[in-house]
């Protein structure tokens, strides 16, 4: 009995899982340090938009490793755009920061499920701290290409 439904599972391709790939982009709002990002989630292997149950952005700067704990935004879904989402992120400083995207759902189409975590790096304003302050060497100042 267990046996069968082992095998059952491994032979259905719906139920097998797939990774996940994330396409961020991050617009400032009026609010100093505050962006909104628009957050395009698909299937690495299908292409597929990935629906999500959650999906949730946790923002760090590798460079600056325990300096910040900002909490996870919670995403939302965009009404009429399938694996699209929108999440508001509360920043503590220009510079570059690291974006661990968390989803769970599955995609639109072959109903893969998709339980990932995908990291997106970004560079967020203008490399110089709210105080007007240049980060110091080695504090993600480099510039980007
Ligand atoms: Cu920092």
């Amino acid at each position: 009995m267990l046996a069968a439904l082992g095998l059952a599972v491994l032979a259905s391709p719906a139920l097998a899982g797939e990774r996940a790939a994330a396409e961020v982009a991050c617009t400032p709002t009026g609010e100093a340090l505050v962006w909104s990002c628009t957050i395009a989630v698909t299937g690495r292997k299908s292409g597929e938009p990935v629906v999500a149950d959650s999906l949730s952005v946790k923002a760090d700067m590798p460079s600056m490793a325990m300096a910040h704990n900002i909490p996870p935004a919670k995403a939302k879904p965009m009404g009429g755009m399938p694996g699209h989402y929108m999440a508001t992120l509360e920043l503590e400083m220009h510079g570059e920061w690291a974006l661990a995207i968390e989803v769970d759902g599955r995609t639109a189409g072959s109903q893969a499920r998709v339980r990932d975590k995908v990291i997106v790096k970004r560079e967020f304003g203008s490399g110089r701290m709210p105080g007007g302050r240049k980060h110091g060497a080695g504090h993600g100042a480099a510039p980007k290409q």
